[in-house]
């Protein structure tokens, strides 16, 4: 009787944390489409208006990379830290969910996240924890490592995140960053998002080696690699990174792989340059990461009601932003005499 009490209820216990489970990775995924979804549809506003050439900054679409900025960014915490590049809306996006201040900037408007003074290229949110970005190659990545060494001084359990481009890889700067890193072993990971490009420069063509990731792991650091464009699996990797760094109080790099869907810079499919050509997108494509979470939610039994009212909401919420962005007043002459420093 009491063997049999006890079977059922581990029966029952376990059933119920199976429920659990699913649930918890329904809520993740939810999430994590919420970002992909948000970075994408924003990006694809700016794209449909860029021609209007009310936006005169300069724009470095991200679509394409949805998948490695929601994961990393979901298994953040609240007080981590970020830098990023001039790639940035995707990191900004994915870190803050918010639209006002992004579109505002874009359009050079007094309400931008810089009162309208950086564009794009300089994306940040302070109370965030994202940091800032810069549109020279390479320089964010010392900063960070600054940072990271603040936060190991004060003790205050943060993790810096440093994203950069496969085109860093060729500065001295980000070998130093690397190098100091481990000999001083910070909390912070590096996040080298590969595209293969720089401009329209292929990696093969810039790069003396095969492999970066067995290069760094003969660093006193962690070194992992991952293809996925599946936000999850980036999601679990941050994990696996943040918990090495943790416990074993080295950094850890991360090499990732996406597709970049458009120009370096601009609106444009890159096809009609002819140095791309349009099968290998296609290729990709098939594993779209917005694509790709879209079916995995209805896998995980969302309803299609459910994924289209929180598309309809992150398109209203796009829309309502980028109207106001629109109609915000201009920076005055007289601010431009405002947050300028001199020592
Ligand atoms: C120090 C420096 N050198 C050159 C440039 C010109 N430049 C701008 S973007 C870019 C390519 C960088 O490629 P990558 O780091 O892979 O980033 P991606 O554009 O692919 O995101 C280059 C060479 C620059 N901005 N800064
Ligand atoms: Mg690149």
């Amino acid at each position: 009787m009491c063997d049999f009490l006890s079977i059922s209820i581990k029966g029952w216990g376990q059933d119920l944390l199976a429920t659990l489970n699913d649930m918890l990775r329904k809520k993740l995924n939810l999430e994590l489409y919420q970002k992909v979804y948000l970075i994408r549809m924003a990006e694809e506003k700016i794209r449909e208006h860029y021609h209007e050439n009310d936006m005169k900054t300069p724009t470095h679409l991200s679509i394409g990379e949805e998948a490695v900025v929601a994961g990393v960014c979901q298994a953040l915490g609240k007080t981590d830290q970020l830098f990023g590049t001039y790639r940035g809306h995707g990191l900004y996006l994915a870190r803050t969910g918010e639209t006002d201040l992004f579109f505002a900037e874009l359009f050079g408007k007094q309400t931008g996240l810089a009162s309208g003074k950086t564009g794009s290229m300089h994306l940040h949110s302070i109370e965030n924890g994202y940091l800032g970005s810069s549109a020279v190659v390479a320089t964010t990545i010392p900063v960070a490592v600054g940072a990271s060494y603040a936060n190991k001084y004060q003790g205050n359990g943060k993790t810096v995140v440093s994203f950069f481009g496969d085109g860093a890889l060729e500065e001295g700067a980000f070998w130093e960053s690397l190098n100091a890193a481990c000999v001083m072993k910070l909390p912070i990971l590096f996040v080298c998002e590969d595209n293969e490009l720089a401009i329209h420069s292929f990696s093969k063509t810039r790069q003396g080696f095969a492999s970066i990731t067995d290069i760094v792991s003969k660093f006193d650091c962690h070194s992992l690699y991952e293809n996925s464009t599946d936000p999850e699996c980036i999601y679990h990797l941050t994990q696996t990174a943040l918990d090495r760094i943790q416990t074993t109080s080295k950094p850890c790099f991360m090499h990732v792989k996406y597709y970049r869907y458009y120009e370096h810079v601009g609106i444009q499919t890159d096809f009609q340059y002819e140095y791309r050509n349009e099968d290998e997108f296609k290729k990709w494509f098939e594993k779209d990461p917005v694509r790709l979470q879209r079916r995995k939610l209805i896998d995980l039994c969302c309803s299609e009601e459910e994924i289209a009212g929180m598309e309809t909401e992150i398109m209203d919420q796009i829309n309502r932003s980028f109207y106001r962005a629109k109609e915000s007043p201009f920076p005055t002459a007289q601010d431009l005499y405002n947050d300028v420093y001199k020592t």
